[in-house]
């Protein structure tokens, strides 16, 4: 057992708004670091401590392995949380953390080497009896092998890279005659977009539903499962809408999924909080696609479903502490959605919208959560994901859920960027979302453009001249952080006293 005092948080925006605020509920310390353009934003401000790790590009600051552990030592932090992105699936910054003496919050680097490796995976999940499409558990070299085995498992195939994920480096084969250009083509499009041109061949499964269970493990081998998340709203693999519980699987499916997800966890050796994704065809059978060994995006419609603070059961497990409670323990109380506002043009085809977020007026309310990384007078900054906040509500049922969501929707006031507000807004309106009968085709089925009412751009300039007026009455906020000097730990009230 250790126990944390003080927790680097090598991450920004709102996810590690999100990790410092649960470090604050319990008394531990918060370090944050940060890019140039990152000084003024609220994670910096929030955290007690906060370090430039360098410029805007990632590749230079959130992600440079060494600077993390640089800062860790300099503020004496004796645990890393990585968020999700950038070093949260990392084996090699896991094990560096734990070379550093450092408790890396999350599961041991062997198990997210097994889960980065798709036909690792695989095999692993075989060998546990988890539920998977048909298709190879090795990667196929030979286009002739795998023409025959496509054959064997019958047309449509997927061909997948086995260092993909996330839909990368994906071919759908409808007819054989194409199968041979496809595979050399998947092949070396894994080659050059991952370094590494292995692929595997799996049954196409026709409009899934992506439906995923949390999962919650400790040191001492026990595992539970958090019921699942509906996840099938998505766009180019982006996730624009998840809810929970999922509205189509049955007790005694959820059951089964949650024992599939709790034997794919110790099959790798996890422990903390993760993922496993499944897809799910109109007749309940559900397949084994990945397994994410982060905490999510959408881990809040969990939260709201459970009651359960994922953060702190995560830092509970990382210190070494036991669960606690077992599978019969939990139950599902309710129902939550997830809206990721994004600074996305949802009339030209999402294309990210960056820029000053002159107006940022979020809902609040009985059943409203929003989990936002910047703020109003702040910036939706071009180097990284667009995500301006998180909504998420809860209801008793998902009747009250979605209309609370509705509610929320219309409260959300946002100027300066366009976002996927009122996409958001059109799904939940949409009669095959509230009847629950969609699959992954959704936006493809049913949204396009012309269904949206574009801004009128009059009200958005009202927004942002009165946002203006407001902002120059008030007082200019105390920077964060002094210098741009890495080795400067600058305690914001430390600095109060300077100024
Ligand atoms: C599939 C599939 C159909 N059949 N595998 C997409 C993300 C990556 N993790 C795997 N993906 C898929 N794998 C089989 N055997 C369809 C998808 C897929 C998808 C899955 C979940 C959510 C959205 C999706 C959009 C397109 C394809």
């Amino acid at each position: 057992m250790a126990t944390i005092r003080k927790v680097l948080i090598a991450n920004r925006g709102e996810i590690a708004v999100r990790v410092i605020r649960t470090c604050r509920e319990h008394g531990i310390g918060t370090v944050a670091v940060f890019s140039e353009p990152d000084r003024t934003a609220p994670h910096v401000r929030l955290a007690d401590e906060a370090y430039l790790i360098g410029p805007a590009p990632s590749a230079q600051s959130y992600l440079v392995q060494e600077k993390i552990l640089e800062v860790a030592h300099r503020s004496g932090a004796d645990a890393v949380h990585p968020g999700y992105g950038f070093l949260s699936e990392n084996a090699t910054f896991a094990q560096a953390c734990a070379d550093a003496g450092l408790i890396f919050i999350g599961p041991p680097p062997q198990a997210i080497k097994a889960m980065g490796d798709k036909t690792e995976a695989r095999l692993l999940m075989e060998q546990a009896g988890v539920p998977m499409a048909p298709g190879t558990t090795d990667a196929i070299d030979d286009p002739d092998e795998a023409a025959r085995i496509a054959d064997e498992i019958g047309y449509p195939v997927l061909i997948k890279a086995a260092a993909g994920g996330g839909g990368k480096g994906m071919r759908i084969v409808e007819d054989p005659a194409e199968f041979a250009r496809s595979f050399r083509a998947a092949r070396s499009e894994a080659a050059s977009a991952f370094g590494d041109g292995r692929v595997f061949i799996e049954k196409y499964i026709v409009q899934p539903r992506h439906i995923e269970f949390q999962i919650l493990a400790d040191q001492h081998g026990h595992c539970v499962h958090l019921f699942e998340r509906e996840c099938s709203v998505q766009r180019r693999h982006q996730k624009v809408i998840e809810e929970a519980p999922s509205s189509i699987l049955t007790p005694e499916v959820r059951q089964k999924m949650g024992d599939a997800a709790v034997a794919a966890a110790r099959a790798c050796g996890y422990f903390n909080a993760g993922t496993v994704e499944f897809l799910v065809d109109k007749d309940l059978n559900f397949y084994f696609m990945e397994m994410n060994t982060r905490l999510q995006v959408e881990h809040p419609v969990t939260e709201g479903i459970t009651g359960l603070d994922l953060v702190a059961e995560q830092l509970r497990v990382a210190e070494g502490e036991e669960l606690g409670y077992t599978q019969e323990d939990l139950s599902i109380h309710g129902h939550a959605i997830e809206c990721r506002v994004y600074a996305e043009d949802p009339l030209s085809g999402f294309l990210p919208d960056p820029g000053p977020l002159l107006r940022h007026a979020p809902p609040s309310g009985f059943g409203v959560r929003v989990d936002a990384g910047v703020e109003e007078g702040g910036e939706v900054l071009i180097h990284y994901d667009p995500m301006i906040s998180k909504l998420i509500t809860w209801g008793r049922t998902r009747e009250e859920a979605i209309r609370r969501m509705e509610r929320a929707l219309d409260e959300y006031d946002i100027a300066g960027v366009q976002t996927t507000i009122p996409f958001c807004r059109f799904v939940m309106g949409h009669e095959a979302f509230r009847s629950g009968r969609f699959s992954t085709h959704f936006v493809q089925d049913h949204f396009e453009p012309s269904v949206l009412t574009p801004d009128d751009p009059a009200f958005d300039e009202a927004a942002a001249v009165a946002a203006t007026l407001f902002r120059a009455q008030r007082r200019k906020p105390v920077p964060a952080v002094n210098g741009t000097d890495p080795t400067a730990a600058a305690s914001r009230w430390a600095l109060r006293r300077r100024l």
